[in-house]
């Protein structure tokens, strides 16, 4: 079996089963590929330095090597918070509006590229597979090649990709988009963002597309373009449902609810969530029925995310506003609608809380899959599953047909959707229950690493005579 270089922004090493604090859904899910065949998972350490050196810190993880290299400030700023989280993360969940489109945020991203790709190179070897993840490194592939390095290289990308319309707007974007295509194998979560990206493709660099096998070809290069949808580590998972700590958390979150049905969501604190819109959901719910604040608690786990980047300080303040708002506007003496918890829990105890929820809220307004709603339907009791309410705009909605699929921004549609999964009979909510639980067991993030990399490995088409 080959060795495998996995490449994240972070390289975040999951410290055992139900581990504390708020990981992404990309450090689950690298942790469990790494751990099943050995390698280096390379990344930012996450520390600065005042000049950037290219030193290595190498250490043991859990049956691989990370290997994370320290950025200076401006890398930081300008890389990171800039280009990545201010400039291309709005743009890919449709958010022209919010995107900045700043010459030092792209400088500052195309230097990080070039500062990896020369850390990176030494650490190569002959056989080697390299797979990178995600938008923070959508040149790295190219910057390899440059290098000389002829491994074979894939790439993941975990968010949307965007209608051509809107990525017209980005400077520069055919120069990123040419990039890609030196990677030989380009993964998308949902075929909506694989067939956005192949329009793209088609429409802005002439590109020839073999749609069956995905073969996106320009002169004598050519990339394999698909959609690989990713899982959640479904066998850890559920062994954290047996453990004390998620049994305890069931009945501490559940106990506490006074005979009212328990709505859960579990978003990191971000604009493409849709949390704004989900109060203004339950406010249509609320003021609709008279006795709601007795039969409904939501409870919102927001843990806060890129607290350095204003939008997402604007997006805490809207937050609290609302949740407040509609506190003073819903509450009892003895009872408070929605309990708004700004931090994480661990995993154990948040499928806990899933199980303990009768109504699962994942309403983003655009999300490359979603990870919270497979969770959500992993942890429910089968013979009293709770229903999932999901955004038909999360990847997640290709796969998870059996869920009440919603337009997260049309309130009136979502305050009917909580209706009735409230009300909704035990034998319902059992048949959709086992068909969402049968897909996400069947397609767990261990299948998704293997799909990816078999995809990886493939002799490369041969060259046309
Ligand atoms: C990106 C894409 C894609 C949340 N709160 C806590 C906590 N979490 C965990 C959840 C879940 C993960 O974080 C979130 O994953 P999502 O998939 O929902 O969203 P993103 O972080 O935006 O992830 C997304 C994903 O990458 C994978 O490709 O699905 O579309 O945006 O696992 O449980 N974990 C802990 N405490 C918390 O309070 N421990």
């Amino acid at each position: 079996m080959s060795r495998l270089i996995v490449v994240s922004n972070r390289v975040s090493v999951a410290k055992g089963r139900g581990a504390a604090g708020a990981q992404g859904g990309l450090a689950v899910a690298m942790s469990a590929a790494l751990h099943k065949r050995g390698g280096i998972w390379f990344g930012w350490s996450g520390n600065e330095v005042e000049h950037f050196t290219g030193q290595l810190t190498m250490e043991r993880a859990d049956g691989f090597t990370t290997a994370t290299v320290d950025l200076e400030p401006q890398d930081v700023d300008e890389y990171y918070n800039g280009y990545a989280n201010r400039t291309l993360w709005p743009l890919f969940h449709y958010r022209i509006d919010l995107a900045e489109y700043e010459n030092e945020f792209g400088r500052g991203y195309e230097r990080v590229n070039e500062h990896f790709a020369n850390s990176l190179h030494p650490l190569i070897e002959e056989e080697d597979v390299v797979w990178v993840q995600d938008y923070h490194f959508l040149p790295l592939g190219e910057r390899l090649r440059a290098q000389g390095v002829r491994n074979r290289i894939g790439l993941f990308l975990h968010i949307p990709w965007p209608p051509t319309r809107l990525l017209v707007s980005l400077p520069h974007h055919e120069r990123l988009v040419a990039a890609m295509l030196h990677y030989d194998v380009i993964g998308f979560q949902s075929v909506e963002w694989l067939e956005s990206f192949l329009h793209y493709c088609r429409k802005e660099h002439g590109a020839e597309v073999d749609e069956d096998s995905g073969t996106v070809r320009i002169g004598n290069r050519s990339t394999i373009a698909r959609a690989f949808p990713i899982g959640i580590d479904h066998d850890e998972f559920m062994a954290l449902g047996e453990t004390e700590i998620a049994k305890r958390s069931q009945q501490r979150l559940g106990g506490s609810a006074r005979k009212r049905t328990i709505a859960i969501g579990v978003d990191r604190l971000d604009y493409s969530k849709g949390l704004p819109e989900r109060i203004d959901a339950l406010e249509r719910l609320f003021s609709g029925h008279d006795d709601m604040v007795n039969q409904l608690l939501f409870v919102q786990i927001a843990p806060p995310s890129r607290e350095d980047v204003r939008s997402y300080q604007q997006i805490r303040a809207t937050l609290e506003q609302k949740t407040g708002q509609f506190n003073g506007a819903h509450s009892d003496v003895d009872l408070v609608p929605i309990r708004y918890v700004n931090r994480g829990f661990c995993r154990a105890e948040l499928f806990g809380f899933y199980r303990a929820a009768k109504i699962g809220l994942v309403t983003p307004l655009r999300d490359g899959m979603n990870l919270v709603a497979k969770e959500y339907v992993a942890a429910q009791d089968p013979e009293d599953p709770g229903v999932l309410v999901l955004s038909r705009f999360a990847g997640a909605a290709e796969q998870l047909t059996d869920a009440l699929l919603v337009n997260p921004h049309d309130g009136g549609e979502v305050a009917r959707a909580i209706w009735t999964a409230m009300h909704m009979p035990l034998a319902e909510r059992k048949a959709r229950w086992e068909k969402l639980y049968a897909v996400v067991r069947d397609a767990d993030v261990i299948g998704w690493a293997d799909d990816f990399l078999a995809a990886l490995m493939q002799d490369p088409a041969l060259p046309e005579a």
